[in-house]
């Protein structure tokens, strides 16, 4: 599943179904993403040097992918830091719970979309790092 075999960063590559006319790339719950999708967002028209994120979740899984243009994702599980490029349609970032995430660099014509395995629910946010790292050490 993973072309970087580490704990944080975990990037899933897309099949392409391309042919003659231009490419098409299927997402399915519980095969290409896994986990059942309850939640789909997308960022985009994110102005000049904005960073997004600066939070981690308790328990929600997610697949970021750059459908357009690209960003830096900065992960970090409280002990060590790593950052990917999402920089293709085919190339899915896995963000596992309690990861603090940070998403930088966007490009003008970036559309960030994410697969979610939950509904969206403000209380499973860590939004305070020092509560983060606090409640990954306990
Ligand atoms: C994440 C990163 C990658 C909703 O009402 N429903 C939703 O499903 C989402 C995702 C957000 N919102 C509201 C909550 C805020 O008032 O939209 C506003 C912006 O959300 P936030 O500031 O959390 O956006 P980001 O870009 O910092 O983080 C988002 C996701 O929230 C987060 O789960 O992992 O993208």
């Amino acid at each position: 599943m993973s072309d970087k075999d580490t704990s944080l960063v975990q990037v899933v590559e897309f099949p392409s179904l391309g042919d003659d006319r231009g490419s098409l790339v299927a997402l399915e719950g519980k095969q290409s993403i896994p986990f059942d999708i309850k939640r789909v967002y997308y960022i985009f028209g994110t102005q000049p040097g904005v960073a997004r994120g600066f939070h981690a979740h308790k328990a929600l899984k997610q697949i970021a992918v750059c459908v357009v243009g690209k960003c830096r994702i900065m992960l970090d599980n409280g002990e060590e830091k790593e950052e990917v490029w999402l920089d293709s349609p085919t190339k899915g970032l896995l963000i596992e719970d309690m990861v603090w995430r940070e998403m930088h660099d966007f490009s003008d014509d970036c559309v960030l979309m994410v697969l979610a395995s939950e509904h969206y629910d403000e209380s499973d946010y860590i939004r305070d790092y020092d509560d983060f790292i606090r409640q990954v050490k306990s």
